[in-house]
């Protein structure tokens, strides 16, 4: 019999590479869609495999609709990707945030408690929850957390939550606690693809600004193609736990941009930057370097792909979107 596996956010960016990574490894895949008058399906499109997922309608928000499809499928494993996951939005929709982020994980928690104790539960954690702590300048599974966003605290609340679950009624709960990880298809809010989309776009004569906000923001930036790896091989564990994954490397905001402008044959990248507030947040995370010593002991996990190799990768599949447009 094939596993059955269902992801909540399939159509955002990590739920398409977790989705391809488990359909090559001969799963069922089953991912919750909200409703909408008008999905995109293009990151699933991206990857190739849209018509290989089962659909199904749910809402993190909606605890009915939870109770009822972890009840009619009883999947083997359930990956939490769903998430209002941009940082920058959760100050204005602290709310919004706090019911998707945290009360949704505890009603999925609860179905599947009621329903299918024995499903695994994979929880997608964030290095935001250490906010401004660190240890010499690493976070790992001992940092305390400090989160500075209503995202971050949201996420504190689900983190705890999944713990919890795992302590009190015995069920096999995992948090991955994911440094920032990228991709061609990552959403066009986040820092990296703003700075690779405009990048292409300038580069083909279609903008010729790019407004950015903290450049000396220092992030841990990996593939997220090598990071649902490790979430796959977490619920695979003999034991469930919590791991730090992420590449133990960081770099600015303005490297990154540096180096995509490069990567585009622009040497000249001062002259299309400029700095606007609005894009600045009411409190910084500074600086996120992850120390995931105990992911690579326990699940043999690394990330493969280099800082340099992810900005050419996104600015290659930008430019190539615009050429073929
Ligand atoms: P993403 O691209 O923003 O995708 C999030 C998905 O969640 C979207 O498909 C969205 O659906 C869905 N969603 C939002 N609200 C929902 C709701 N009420 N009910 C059902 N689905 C809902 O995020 P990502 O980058 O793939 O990240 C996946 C997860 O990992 C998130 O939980 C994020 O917080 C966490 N995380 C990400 C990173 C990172 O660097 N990428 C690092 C650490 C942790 P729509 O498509 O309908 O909007
Ligand atoms: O790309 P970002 O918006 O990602 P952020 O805030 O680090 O959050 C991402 O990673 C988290 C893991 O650490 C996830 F949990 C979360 O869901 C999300 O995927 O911003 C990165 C940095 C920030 O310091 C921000 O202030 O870039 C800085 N930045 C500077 N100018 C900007 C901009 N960020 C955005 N989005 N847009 C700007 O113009």
């Amino acid at each position: 019999m094939a596993k059955t596996a269902l992801i909540t956010g399939i159509l955002g960016q990590d739920g398409p590479y977790l989705a391809k990574l488990l359909l090559e490894k001969g799963y069922k895949v089953y991912g919750l869609i909200r409703r909408y008058s008008n999905p995109n399906f293009s990151n699933l499109d991206f990857l190739g495999i849209t018509k290989k997922i089962e659909l199904i309608d749910g809402d993190m928000s909606d605890e009915s609709s939870l109770l009822h499809l972890i009840k009619r499928i009883m999947p083997d494993e359930v990956y939490n990707l769903a998430a209002q996951s941009f940082v920058g939005s959760s100050w204005q929709q602290a709310k919004l945030t706090t019911e998707i982020n945290a009360l949704g994980v505890l009603y999925m928690l609860n179905a599947i408690k009621l329903f299918s104790p024995t499903t695994k539960f994979y929880q997608a954690s964030t290095s935001e929850m250490f906010g401004t702590s660190h240890d010499d300048g690493f976070q790992d599974e001992n940092t305390i957390f400090h989160p500075r966003s209503p995202y971050g605290i949201s996420k504190v609340y689900a983190y705890w939550m999944t713990v919890n679950f795992r302590e009190s009624y015995d069920i096999f709960t995992c948090n991955g606690i994911l440094f920032n990880h990228e991709s061609p298809i990552r959403g066009i809010q986040f820092v990296t693809r703003k700075i690779t989309d405009a990048v292409a776009r300038i580069k083909m004569g279609l903008q010729d600004k790019l407004s950015l906000g903290n450049l000396d923001a220092k992030r841990d930036w990996g593939f997220a193609g090598d990071y649902v790896e490790a979430m796959h091989l977490m619920l695979q564990n003999e034991k469930p736990d919590d791991y730090v994954i992420g590449t133990g490397e960081n770099h600015s905001v303005k490297e990154f941009v540096q180096l995509s402008f490069k990567y585009a044959g622009i040497s000249d990248w001062e002259k299309y930057v400029v700095i606007d507030a609005r894009f600045k947040r009411p409190a910084e995370v500074p600086n996120l370097k992850a120390r995931a010593t105990k992911a690579q002991k326990q699940l043999g996990w690394k990330a493969k792909t280099s800082f340099d190799e992810l900005v050419k990768m996104m600015v290659e599949a930008d430019l190539k979107r615009y050429q073929n447009k």
